[in-house]
């Protein structure tokens, strides 16, 4: 009997397959969104899990659930995951670095043309039949080019979006919780660490790729809108509680900044329905890893760290290794 494991979204039909070669694979291909108490129930019985950003993984389930030893993760980052839980109760867990870095970057450039140039509006309006005449101040948007890029969050995402920017001949200011070496900062168009207040008076279009935590909770509210530049434009790329959604429908109402680019909301798939009256946010449903060969190389990524966790007890991506 090969032990049995939970696949607990739909998936890649070959990624299943590549499992079932050492696994009596549960998988979920209708995609249906598991309750916690669903998940806990489908878990029982499970040694180990190939889950998504979407399962919230906390002492509460691992309590019911005695016999997983690892949950692959398909995704980078990992707010819904409690490792020190994890540890504690001997599970293993894992997730799916570097293979997204680059096509998250591509699109972290994509939303901040498209908001900074006001493609979607635009097209709204074209769609619209509003388009009978040209005019010198139509869509008027803010420049890209020569401009000042900030990054919040320079870890392989950010340092990979900066890089981009030297097409641009942009200045590139940072900041993260640590310097990057020598080396990274002149790999990332020669960016400059500064402190978060520095970054956000300074830069013209201010992207967010930093990681989810309590820490990070609400790193973008109202006081840090209110020292942006009143053209700036802000790119959440990261996670939706980073921002103050409040805070920040407020100040694009105003006009305090210019215009936003969301991929990520606190609640998603739900988010504050105040946004979609707002015609200075572009507005995308996560989407930023979500490249065929990304997601793919993500799938794959996730169930080589479960073989490689639960044959060999030791995942590439291991979060909680022993100390
Ligand atoms: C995923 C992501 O699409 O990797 C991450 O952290 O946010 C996205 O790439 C999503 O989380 C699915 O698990």
């Amino acid at each position: 009997m090969k032990p049995a494991i939970l696949v607990t979204r739909a998936i890649f039909p070959e990624v299943l397959t590549k499992l079932e070669q050492y696994f009596e694979v549960e998988s979920n291909q209708d995609d249906i969104i598991f309750s916690p108490t669903e998940l806990a129930a489908r878990l029982k019985g499970k040694v180990g899990t190939l889950a998504t950003a979407s399962a919230r993984i906390n002492t509460e389930l691992l309590q019911q659930v005695p016999g997983l030893k690892m949950i692959a993760s398909m995704a980078v980052g990992y707010d819904n995951i409690d490792v020190p839980a994890c540890t504690a109760h001997g599970v293993m867990a894992s997730n799916t670095p570097e293979v997204l870095n680059e096509t998250t970057a591509d699109f972290g450039w994509a939303l901040l043309m498209a908001t900074a140039r006001r493609v979607t509006e635009s097209e709204h309006w074209l769609r619209a039949g509003h388009w009978t005449k040209w005019r010198y101040d139509s869509f008027l948007g803010a420049d890209v080019h020569g401009a000042t890029l900030g990054i919040i969050g320079m870890g392989r995402i950010g340092q990979a979006i900066a890089r981009r920017s030297m097409g641009f001949d942009m200045k590139v200011v940072y900041h993260n919780r640590s310097r990057l070496s020598a080396e990274q900062e002149a790999y990332a168009n020669n960016a400059l660490y500064v402190s978060k207040e520095e970054l956000l008076q300074q830069a013209d279009h201010v992207v967010l790729v930093l990681p989810y935590s309590v820490a990070s909770h609400h790193t973008i509210a109202a006081a840090e809108l209110a020292m942006m530049k009143p053209g700036a434009t802000l790119v959440n790329l990261a996670r939706g509680g980073i921002v103050d959604d409040q805070a920040l429908i407020a100040a694009l109402r105003e006009h305090r900044i210019a215009a936003a680019g969301l991929d990520v909301f606190e609640n998603e798939p739900k988010f504050h329905p105040d946004f979609l009256g707002l015609s200075n946010v572009v507005l995308t449903p996560h989407i930023a890893s979500a490249s065929e060969a990304t997601r793919r190389a993500m799938a794959n990524r996730a169930a080589d760290n479960l073989i490689a966790g639960l044959t060999e007890g030791k995942p590439r991506d291991w979060l909680n290794p022993p100390a």
